[in-house]
């Protein structure tokens, strides 16, 4: 399919060129574009400026070496990443992924949607993404920390509280930003903000942990609410994934009334019609670092399928992806739809394929895209480098607060968005369009270095 716009036609066909062999890049590039077209036709400014071919190229993109010596004194050597998007509306800004399928073509797919994402919380914060092919499973803690810091001895040239603010993604929580960060006030001397998720002892921000998981609820919420007057209680709640994000969705869910039936990690899924108790998930992963295959031996009345895509076969009201890119696809979709599913709201980074997208808008559920309905954790680690800046902390409830506005006005901005540009209620639409406009207003005020 090609674009209506013969200038996205040519980008996109210079984009497939230059980044040809990495997928996830372009399924991102491209789904970008496509929301565009109005905000293009109705702007000439964008063309005459070149915007478009700008935001699709990187600024920077820093790949290195990561050597380190495992517990058997052997050397091991690993491949980092950084790439610094987009700067035009704050310092680059975004997480650090740790997990043996990171590649070139993920990172940047981050750093892209970092950029829009940011955009959107109304902070003022670039796109930046970065991480490693690293495994952190099966690890010795002693390991995790040699391979952190030689990993930041590399990434601390490049970063800055002012330049570049990593945090944590999959496979990076508060253990790993922990010996990022001693290693960065090693290297450099400096005690500044330059990581966010750090620590609540050493300048980490209360809600920073539960943000992601938290906003997504309260979004969701919020799209329930107003556009079909409808509410979580009562709700059946079905969340992919058992990690940081997962987890805090889970426990503002079941908060606002919902029951969560079922969640998964990468080898399985567990069922709990009754309900998933959380304190029991949460002892498996974030204490024992375990499988959630588990749960079953401990609770009664779960059952323990193999395979995670599976978990998109329970009937539900509410789906929220919350594990990694491109699990649900069309089919999956489908049957979410079949089993009579309200919303989907997307946890984790690009979870629907474009297929799987395709099936919410045409059967007019509520759908709220990850750019805007995840974006509660990377705020949060905005109001985390205020703090930081201000050497003050706020309170949990005032932090709260501020990521509650934040994600209602995210929704509305995406909404507004979407009827502006003629198709109501598209949130996809929405929120690129919305988070796109201040970035290209800022690259056309900035001009270009001849
Ligand atoms: P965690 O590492 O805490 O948890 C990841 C979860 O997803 C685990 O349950 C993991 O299972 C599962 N998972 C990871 N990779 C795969 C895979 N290839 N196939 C199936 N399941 C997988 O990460 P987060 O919770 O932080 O991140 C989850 C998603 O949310 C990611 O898409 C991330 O980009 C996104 N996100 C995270 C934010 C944050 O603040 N942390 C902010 C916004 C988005 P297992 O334990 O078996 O590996
Ligand atoms: O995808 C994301 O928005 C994150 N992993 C959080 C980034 C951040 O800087 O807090």
């Amino acid at each position: 399919m090609s674009f209506k716009s013969a200038y996205l036609n040519r980008v996109y066909e210079t984009v497939s060129e230059r980044n040809s062999g990495e997928p996830e890049f372009l399924q991102a590039v491209r789904e970008v574009l496509e929301s565009l077209e109005p905000v293009v036709e109705k702007n000439p400014e964008i063309e005459k400026n070149g915007v478009i071919e700008r935001i699709v190229e990187p600024e920077r993109f820093i790949q290195f070496r990561v050597s380190w010596v495992d517990d058997n004194n052997k050397v091991q050597v690993n491949r980092g990443y950084r790439v610094q998007f987009n700067s035009a509306i704050g310092p680059y800004k975004g997480g650090l992924r740790f997990h043996p399928s990171v590649n070139a073509s993920v990172i940047k797919f981050l750093g892209f949607e970092q950029v829009f994402k940011n955009s959107l919380t109304g902070l003022p914060m670039g796109g930046g993404k970065g991480g490693s092919d690293f495994d952190t499973k099966g690890k010795s803690d002693a390991e995790i920390m040699r391979f952190c810091q030689s990993f930041m001895t590399e990434l601390s040239k490049h970063i800055g509280a002012d330049t570049d603010v990593p945090a944590g993604d999959i496979g990076v929580g508060a253990r790993e930003v922990g010996y990022l960060f001693g290693q960065y006030k090693r290297l450099r001397n400096e005690f500044t903000g330059v990581l966010t998720g750090k620590g609540l002892t050493y300048g980490g921000s209360l809600i920073r942990k539960e943000a992601t998981g938290y906003g997504l609820l309260y979004f969701t919420d919020e799209m329930l609410k107003n556009m079909k007057n409808e509410t979580l209680k009562g709700k059946k709640v079905v969340v992919s994934g058992s990690g940081n994000v997962a987890i805090y969705a889970a426990e503002k869910a079941m908060e606002l009334g919902a029951t969560v039936i079922a969640m998964s990690d990468s080898t399985g899924y567990v069922h709990s019609p009754n309900g998933i108790n959380l304190d029991v998930v949460k002892q498996i992963k974030e204490v024992e670092r375990g499988r959630i295959s588990e749960y079953v031996k401990r609770v009664e009345g779960a059952e323990y399928f193999e395979g995670c895509r599976g978990i998109w076969s329970i009937k539900c009201d509410i789906a929220l992806p919350c594990a990694t890119q491109n699990e649900i696809n069309g089919e999956e979709a489908q049957m979410l739809i079949d089993n009579g599913v309200i919303a989907v709201a997307e946890g984790a980074n690009m979870p629907s394929t474009p297929e799987a997208i395709e099936v919410y808008l045409k059967n007019g559920i509520m759908y709220g895209p990850a750019k805007a309905a995840n974006a509660g954790g990377v705020a949060t680690s905005g109001l985390e480098m205020s703090q930081n800046s201000m050497r003050y902390s706020w309170t949990s409830e005032e932090v709260d607060a501020k990521l509650k506005d934040i994600m209602v006005n995210i929704f509305h901005n995406a909404y507004n968005a979407s009827k502006q540009y003629g198709d109501e209620g598209n949130l996809v639409l929405g929120a690129n369009a919305a988070g796109f406009d201040k970035v290209a207003q800022s690259m056309i005020a900035q001009g270009i270095a001849y």
